[in-house]
């Protein structure tokens, strides 16, 4: 069995294996964890990093003095265990300030606020080492037709980034900005909702080389999205700059399971595409452990999430290195999909006569794909037959 090390590059948000399991519908089932705790555990179990927002280090409200020994205490097990921030976000959902919206809330006050907490939280990241900074909007959005002028909301995201970029910029910091989509929850729905829409958005701004992506699995697939599909086009606009890796089953509220748990063949062919692209960067859990577990319950579901992971390296490692496969491969033409079309130019394209005139297009027509094969066999190598 695989065991996790550091080099995998697994990191867990605090507010993971932290979530007290509170719902719409029930109070939380678990005590609150100290993140000098989580450190240590998630350093046992073979981590590489940890992550947070700014609330889930430093309590909403907490004076200065508070906060100094909060971000002390940190970075002191960090220091202890070796574990990096690779990533910070700022928590611009929990507070009812934030009920319309962070950057593109209607009152000009609460957004001139928002960026302020952004900034503040941006100073402590980079401080600790971060080169990411997520920022998800979860509350950027609208229950009701006339509530929202989207168009004038997004000049107003746009500026929020902008000014964001400038002040990085200022400072000097080594730090980009990743986008995190979601379809809807919290809010009926929400601003750029799929990573299509926010890779069309990162293109209007000021800075959009500093600006790319923090997919997550389950929120595409709130959407009904091929999540593969969707890392595959970041990765080919240069846009991934951080994943959130979790389990979701199907078309519903965001389930937040484990990674593995839910679309198990999704999940193989992400892992298989993160790994055969070289994708480098972490490998973050963003999901919540169930509230029927306890606290045991919390570190083995965390501790599933990187076997997961790993067990399922292996099997897409297999996959690509099987004679069977590559035959199969080489049967269903993928060779000859990475031929340009036109090598030759338009102008020989057009003269063609292979290409139109003489095209043998029943003969075309009654060839077979052999997808099934190929498919079957990555079945069982998922299945492990
Ligand atoms: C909730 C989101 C957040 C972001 C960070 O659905 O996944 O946890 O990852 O704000």
């Amino acid at each position: 069995m695989p065991t996790p090390v550091p080099s995998d590059k697994f990191t867990f948000g605090l507010w993971t294996v932290g979530w007290q399991g509170r719902d719409p519908f029930g109070d939380a089932t678990r005590p609150a964890l100290d993140p000098v705790e989580t450190v240590t555990r998630l350093a046992d179990l073979g981590a590489y990093g940890v992550t947070f927002h700014d609330d889930d280090l430093i309590p909403f409200g907490a004076s200065e003095a508070e906060r100094e020994t909060a971000v002390k205490r940190f970075r002191q097990a960090l220091d202890v265990t070796g574990l990096k921030v690779p990533m910070a976000t700022t928590n611009l959902f929990t507070h009812p300030v934030f009920k319309d919206g962070a950057f593109t809330a209607n009152d000009r006050d609460v957004r001139r606020y928002a960026l302020r907490k952004t900034i503040r939280n941006i100073d402590l990241a980079v401080e600790l080492g971060a080169t990411t900074y997520v920022a998800w909007g979860g509350r950027e959005g609208s229950e009701h037709g006339a509530s929202k002028d989207v168009r004038v909301a997004l000049d107003r995201l746009k500026e929020a980034f902008d000014l964001l970029g400038e002040y990085v910029e200022s400072q000097g910091y080594d730090l980009r900005f990743a986008i995190e989509p979601k379809p809807n929850e919290p809010r009926g729905d929400i601003l750029l909702p799929t990573v299509g829409h926010a890779l069309a958005f990162i293109n209007s701004l000021e800075r959009p080389d500093r600006v790319g992506l923090n997919p997550e699995v389950g929120h595409e697939q709130m959407a009904g999205l091929n999540f593969t599909h969707g890392i595959a086009q970041a990765l080919w606009h240069g846009k991934l700059f951080h994943i959130d890796l979790n389990g979701q089953s199907g078309i519903k509220y965001d389930q937040d399971l484990r990674f593995g748990a839910g679309d198990l063949r999704s999940a193989f062919w992400l892992v298989d595409l993160l790994e055969s692209a070289g994708y480098d960067g972490p490998r973050h859990f963003d999901f919540k452990p169930p509230r029927t577990e306890d606290i045991d319950g919390v570190w083995a579901s965390a501790a599933a999430c990187m076997h997961n992971y790993l067990v399922l390296k292996q099997k897409a490692l297999a996959f690509r290195a099987d004679p069977a496969v590559q035959e199969a491969l080489r049967a269903a033409r993928l060779d000859e999909l990475a031929l340009p079309t036109a090598q030759d130019g338009l102008a020989a394209l057009l003269t063609d006569r292979c290409a139109f005139e003489e095209f043998d297009i029943e003969a075309a027509a009654r060839r077979g794909m052999a997808f099934e094969q190929l498919d079957q066999l990555a079945m069982d190598h998922l299945l492990g037959v």
